[in-house]
């Protein structure tokens, strides 16, 4: 075994056995810190909703800003304070102006809330619930939205050879037949990631939602807390603006090509 592979073992036996032998009052999450004014700045239906919900969970106090049923005028104060990057959500937070959702609430729980809202550090669900708080934008937002815009050129009419639309949200659905949420045994900061993409993918046809049981059943749990209700009420007072169009029809169901099968021969 080369030295570095061996100090590399060496480490991570010692970190597991810092976290199989540390008293349990070492492993307690740090105070929270006195949290700076913090203004949401939200568009109806948009990825903004994760931020207002997870204040909602933690009960934390935040301002809400948005123009309910305005499209233009909601578009106008937001690129009134990003201009470089009008998207939603940006969050004011003390002096800063920062934006990525997966960022602001890491920030919010590391800061104001730790130990809330994510496993314990040492769990065995620590690990996924990571995992999907980044699947969420990196994975599942990205081909699902990439493939609705495609679909919008042009239908496909055959499975991609390697990960599509379907696959991203089976990878989910597999995930949520052997947990119940996307933190693993508790509700987390996860599900609050993950609610954006699936609903995309399910409501505009990207998938066919009916093929998805344990991610409705997951859903229906979602839409029952008071905290996601609290949300809604807050964040869309006169309902969804700006709707997008679903899909006449996702991709036929079918055998995925073997990928050697598909790919370029060189
Ligand atoms: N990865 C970012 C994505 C932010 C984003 O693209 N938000 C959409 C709304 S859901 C937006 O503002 N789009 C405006 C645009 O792309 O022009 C996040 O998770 O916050």
């Amino acid at each position: 075994m080369k030295r570095t592979a061996v100090a590399g073992l060496a480490l991570a036996l010692a970190a597991t056995a810092v976290f199989a032998t540390a008293p349990a009052q070492a492993q307690r999450a740090p105070a929270a810190a006195k949290m700076p004014p913090v203004t949401i700045y939200h568009l109806e239906g948009r990825r903004s909703e994760r931020i207002v919900w997870l204040m909602e969970e933690l009960g934390l106090p935040y301002t809400l800003e948005f123009k309910p049923a305005d499209m233009a005028g909601t578009a106008a104060s937001l690129r009134a304070i990003n201009p470089a990057m009008p998207v939603f959500p940006t969050v004011k937070y003390g002096d800063q102006v920062f934006v990525e959702s997966g960022a602001i609430i890491d920030t919010i729980i590391s800061r104001h809330a730790p130990g809330k809202l994510e496993p314990a550090l040492n769990s065995p669900d620590y690990p996924y619930h990571r995992m999907w708080m980044h699947y969420a934008e990196g994975s599942l937002a990205s081909r699902v939205i990439a493939d609705y815009r495609v679909w919008q050129i042009q239908p496909p009419t055959a499975r991609a050879a390697l990960v599509d639309s379907e696959q991203v949200v089976q990878f989910a659905e597999d995930y949520l037949g052997k947990h119940p949420w996307f933190g693993g045994s508790q509700f987390s900061a996860a599900d609050i990631m993950m609610v954006f993409p699936l609903n995309f993918a399910m409501q505009l046809n990207v998938v066919d939602k009916n093929q998805f049981p344990k991610i409705n059943a997951w859903k229906a749990k979602i839409e029952a807390r008071p905290g996601y209700q609290r949300m809604i009420a807050k964040a869309r007072p006169k309902g969804m603006i700006g709707n997008l169009n679903p899909l006449p029809k996702h991709a036929p169901p079918g055998p995925r090509p073997a990928p050697a099968a598909a790919a370029p021969k060189r």
